[in-house]
């Protein structure tokens, strides 16, 4: 028994050298110290000694117990100290690294060009009212002057959810609940999504924003909506801006035209810009036709007010030269970081 003890003390030393984790260590912890470990068994036999030889055996077999437990803390405590120092050199961190540069979001170009105009309308005495995007026919069609059978109603340029209700098609209904809401004095723009049945192109898009004027008060002259779009204009195009009115039909402005700005790159002379004309169209606009006014309880007689509307993207395009629509939707960071 005392060689069998022996035995067992070389065995586990020996074992001990060739290990690497604390896993494989606690084996040989349970191998030869646990309950059903080679030590014990053999302490098990301790019955068939001699009561001379069991007190020498038990001393020896509590002696190997104990520089087995010893040769087991060492090894243990190499382990830990050999893992700290693997973390150490894995985890080192050289300080005199330069900083990871910190990527800043910002505006989309849609939106810093959208809060330009909305600073230089405010800046002349508007509000900014917003309305619900789903609308009723009501709203976007018939107080607006739109009768039933006008092709803007048609199915093909809007989104029908039901029979009444639909996708506004311009912001228009916002002015519309407006002057529902508000006596006159009135001066609001209202900017916003709208929605229009058209495939999506390099030109068209489903949804796309809008931004529409309105004042009504006593005494509104289409001076008034020349005199307001012309510093509009300035603002947004630079102070030797000229535009000009084309006589045009809107069912909701009588009378109604379309505004150009002269072409900023070629000063009316024509070029790829503004394809030859000389003219950019920015704008459409007129004075409210009384019929709008009257739907909404305001008296025509004694008020008066102009209108008029944009497309922000066709805007933006033409200000960053961006030939593309889908540019704006598709959240390409190459595109979007350029502004
Ligand atoms: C009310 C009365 C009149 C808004 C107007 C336009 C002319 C116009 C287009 C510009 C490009 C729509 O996005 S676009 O395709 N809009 O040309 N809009 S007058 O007139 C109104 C609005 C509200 C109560």
């Amino acid at each position: 028994m005392k060689q069998q003890l022996l035995n067992i003390d070389a065995e586990a030393k020996k074992a001990l050298e060739g290990i690497n984790t604390a896993a494989e260590l606690e084996e040989i912890r349970i191998k030869y110290l646990g309950k059903k470990g080679e030590l014990t068994a053999i302490l098990k036999q301790m019955g068939s000694l001699s009561s001379e030889e069991r007190p020498i055996i038990g001393q020896l077999a509590n002696k190997i117990r104990a520089s087995i437990e010893d040769a087991i803390s060492k090894k243990d405590s190499e382990l830990k100290e050999s893992g700290l120092k693997e973390k150490l050199i894995s985890e080192a961190l050289d300080v005199t690294l330069p900083g990871k540069k910190q990527v800043l979001g910002h505006k989309h170009p849609l939106t810093l060009v959208l809060d330009e105009i909305k600073e230089m309308f405010l800046g002349m005495g508007f509000d900014i009212v917003r309305g619900p995007e789903v609308e009723t026919d009501y709203y976007n069609f018939e107080a607006l002057n739109i009768p039933k059978d006008h092709p803007a109603r048609d199915t093909q340029d809007t989104f029908y959810i039901t029979e009444n209700i639909l996708l506004r098609t311009q912001t228009s209904p916002v002015q519309i609940r407006t002057m529902e809401q508000k006596k006159p004095p009135i001066r609001v723009i209202s900017p916003g999504r709208v929605y229009r049945s058209d495939a999506l192109d390099a030109t068209h898009s489903p949804v796309f924003h809008q931004i529409e004027g309105l004042v009504v008060d006593k005494g509104v002259t289409m001076a008034d909506l020349k005199g307001t779009l012309e510093m509009f204009a300035k603002k947004l195009y630079g102070e030797d801006s000229v535009v000009r009115f084309r006589p045009h039909h809107f069912p909701f402005t009588e009378p109604s035209a379309e505004v150009d700005v002269m072409c900023f790159n070629c000063h009316g002379k024509g070029c790829s810009l503004c394809k030859g004309e000389g003219w950019i169209e920015i704008l459409g606009a007129g004075m409210v036709h009384p019929k709008v006014l009257s739907i909404c309880g305001i008296d025509p007689d004694e008020y008066s007010g102009f209108a008029f509307g944009m497309g922000l993207e066709r805007l933006v395009m033409r200000r960053y030269q961006i030939d593309d629509l889908r540019m704006f939707f598709e959240n390409d960071m190459k595109f979007l970081s350029q502004f």
